[in-house]
């Protein structure tokens, strides 16, 4: 049977990915249905990103909902007024970093937020099978690599943070779903993402504006842990691939096959980043700084992503350096949007805005 992707439901779709994944989405010539936002707006979410698509399309095939998935009422109430048939879970508490400085919230919306959100889809599914519950996790789940091997849709799960341990609880809870209600359901787990709309305490947005700002480049332990990045919206068409041919209950593993060492990166977007900016790159690899090691550390991350390429035809379009001169450029042209996410009038926007929550 062919699923309907009609009317989606995308959690979390004001941060990073998800909005990303929706502006793929408004660009697919074979999407033809609408799309509900549900998102908490925590401090990692902004309505901004999508600012433009709430123009073309709000209250037609863009509908934007502040809410909760801890809130069981508010994702019902979604599922009934929209006729959801297709979910893509985005929403998460995505830092490790955070993870580690306080675990609970972590517990709280990637644990429990999923189970509230796969209990509502099976209430108002019931056994349809034209339907789709798409979780979007991350190969942080398989734990830490030596120096050789990749992991694979075979790997056992051994995640080693407060955040993969949280991942790996809710993708656990998906697959039991699957297994036991019989719940249409498919798993991506993906390599690190880089591009616009990146909230900057991740890595790579953290670089190029401490760069721009003459700032320290604070390098974790020896700089030599690895991880292999992929530009987000490679990995919005690889979901979107998954959700029109992937099989119910099977787990996809994506990467963009592009591993570096953090220092080797970090002085990569050194000379990138001065050459965009007219200024020497000698002058900006000086401020990288080593700092103490993250607690618990991964040291290095690599999939085998044979299984999404061969299946179902995906592939990367981006390279790296194109795919980075694109996301330095874009923090170099929306200084606006830099200063709102970094500073105190952002929260209290978001609370004149929609609230306060
Ligand atoms: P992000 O932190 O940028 O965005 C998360 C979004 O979820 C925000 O808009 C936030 O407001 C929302 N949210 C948080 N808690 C919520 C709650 N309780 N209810 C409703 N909305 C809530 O994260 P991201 O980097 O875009 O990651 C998105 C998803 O992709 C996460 O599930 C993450 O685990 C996964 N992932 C991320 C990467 C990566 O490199 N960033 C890689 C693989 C997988
Ligand atoms: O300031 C820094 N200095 C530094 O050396 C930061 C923020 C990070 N690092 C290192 C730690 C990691 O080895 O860089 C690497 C990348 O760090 P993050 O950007 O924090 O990403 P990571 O911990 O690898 O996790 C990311 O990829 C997988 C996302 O945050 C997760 O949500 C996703 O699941």
């Amino acid at each position: 049977m062919s699923r309907s992707l009609q009317s989606v439901l995308v959690t979390g779709g004001s941060g990073f990915i998800g909005a990303n994944f929706i502006r793929y989405l408004f660009e697919q010539p074979s999407f033809t249905g609408q799309v509900v936002n549900l998102d908490a707006l925590t401090y990692a979410g902004n309505p901004a990103n999508l600012a433009d698509l709430a123009d073309a399309y709000g209250g037609s095939r863009y509908h934007f909902k502040r809410g909760d998935i801890r809130d069981f009422e508010t994702l019902a109430d979604i599922f009934s007024r929209y006729e959801i048939d297709t979910v893509v879970h985005f929403a998460a508490e995505s830092h490790v970093d955070r993870s580690i400085l306080g675990p609970r919230v972590f517990i709280e919306t990637n644990v429990l937020g999923t189970s509230n959100l796969l209990e509502a889809a099976r209430a108002a599914w019931k056994d349809r099978a034209d339907v789709l519950f798409h979780h979007v996790s991350t190969d942080e789940v398989f734990g830490s690599l030596g120096e050789a091997g990749f992991f694979s849709e075979e790997t056992l799960y051994d995640p080693k943070s407060p955040y993969s341990a949280s991942k790996a609880g809710s993708d656990h809870l998906v697959r039991s779903w699957a297994h036991t209600y019989g719940l249409p359901a498919t798993i991506s787990n993906c390599t690190n993402n880089y591009g616009p709309y990146q909230f900057p305490e991740k890595m790579i947005p953290i670089m190029i504006l401490n760069i721009l700002e003459g700032k320290p480049l604070p390098v974790y332990g020896d700089g030599k842990n690895i991880r292999d990045w992929l530009y987000v919206t490679d990995h919005a068409e690889a979901i979107w691939m998954i959700m029109n041919a992937g099989g119910a209950g099977e787990t996809y593993l994506v990467g963009g096959e592009n591993e570096w060492e953090n220092l080797t990166l970090v002085e990569t977007l050194c000379d990138k980043v001065a050459a965009a900016a007219g200024r020497p790159a000698s002058k900006a690899r000086e401020l990288i700084t080593f700092v103490s090691d993250r607690p618990g550390h991964d040291r290095r991350y690599a999939v085998d992503c044979r299984k999404v390429k061969n299946e179902l035809g995906w592939a990367q379009r981006h390279s790296f350096s194109e795919g980075l001169d694109a996301t330095i450029r874009w923090y170099m042209e929306n200084t606006e949007w830099v200063e709102q996410v970094r500073s105190g009038e952002y929260q209290k926007w978001i609370e004149d805005n929609y609230g306060r929550r």
